[in-house]
């Protein structure tokens, strides 16, 4: 959005997020209890509830490969935060795939299918996909890419908000910090000199490895304005580009640059 607009998506912002303790049944239990035979590379999933997709009437769906699939943490949920499922979070029975993106943890989940390709179903193949800055809505070919699927290291500043205005001297600022699996968030950094230089901030709340973590560092603000910048480090030692520009893409989906936020000291 900061680039260039994304007609007709949703400006994601920095918040499409949140972390939630499931309960279920691993997935792969089912698929041992009923036996995968050796032309199964992939878990499909399609769901009961239907909605609309370019005018064609579609039940939600997603696929994942057998190899994910058999990770015992990729769960068949019926409980969430204690409490059965919510209706709105796929009552009564939900897919979770931790690591991956929202849209393959299907809900109200009707069938799942152990098939040779992917699944076929839009959200699957024509959505959700990552394109290069160049090409838009118009010209896309959704052959071309394969479906986003692991989550990437971003760090995002959640207070102060944008714009907001505040007294000078030492501020708090925090916000969460995400990961790829495998590869845990290990440093948090803040700077208020357009990246010149940074300040360690403290991780001061790590939950499952799958889920964020929360950091906050307090910085000396003088009177103006000012920009706030955070970044993270993963164990093998990557972090996120300064550049949002070359990451554009028409669905407005994976923006990994360093989060801004501007604020203004009285
Ligand atoms: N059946 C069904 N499952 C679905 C969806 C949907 O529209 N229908 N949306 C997906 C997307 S894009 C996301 S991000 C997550 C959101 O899950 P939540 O509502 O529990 O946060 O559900 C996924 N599963
Ligand atoms: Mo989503």
């Amino acid at each position: 959005m900061a680039i260039k607009p994304i007609p007709g998506e949703v400006p994601w912002e920095a918040a499409v997020i949140s972390t939630t303790q499931w309960r279920g049944v691993p997935l792969r239990e089912v698929l041992q209890a009923v036996g995968v035979q050796a032309e199964a590379h992939y878990v499909a999933f399609s769901s009961l509830d239907e909605t609309q997709f370019e005018g064609e009437t579609v039940h939600f769906g997603s696929s994942i490969a057998l190899e994910k699939a058999f990770s015992p943490d990729v769960l068949l949920a019926y409980a969430m935060n204690d409490e059965p499922l919510a209706p709105e979070h796929g009552f009564p029975l939900r897919v979770i795939v931790p690591g991956y993106i929202g849209a393959r943890s299907v809900k109200w989940l009707g069938e799942i299918t152990l098939q040779e390709h992917p699944s076929t179903n839009p959200y699957q193949a024509r959505d959700y996909k990552l394109f290069p800055p160049e090409i838009t809505a118009q010209t896309v070919d959704w052959s071309h890419e394969k479906p986003i699927e692991d989550l990437t290291l971003n760090a995002v500043i959640t207070t102060p908000q944008e714009g907001e205005t505040r007294a000078a001297g030492p501020t708090r600022i925090q916000g969460y910090a995400i990961s790829a699996e495998g590869t845990p968030v290990e440093r948090v950094e803040l700077s208020i000199d357009a990246g010149k230089t940074w300040t360690p901030a403290t991780i001061v709340e790590r939950a499952d490895p799958y889920a964020w973590c929360f950091w906050e560092v307090i910085v000396s603000l003088l009177p103006g304005d000012c920009q706030l910048i955070v970044r993270a480090w993963d164990a093998s030692k990557q972090t996120q580009p300064e550049d949002i520009r070359p990451l554009w893409n028409f669905k407005g989906y994976m923006n990994k640059a360093w989060h801004r936020v501007h604020i203004h000291l009285f």
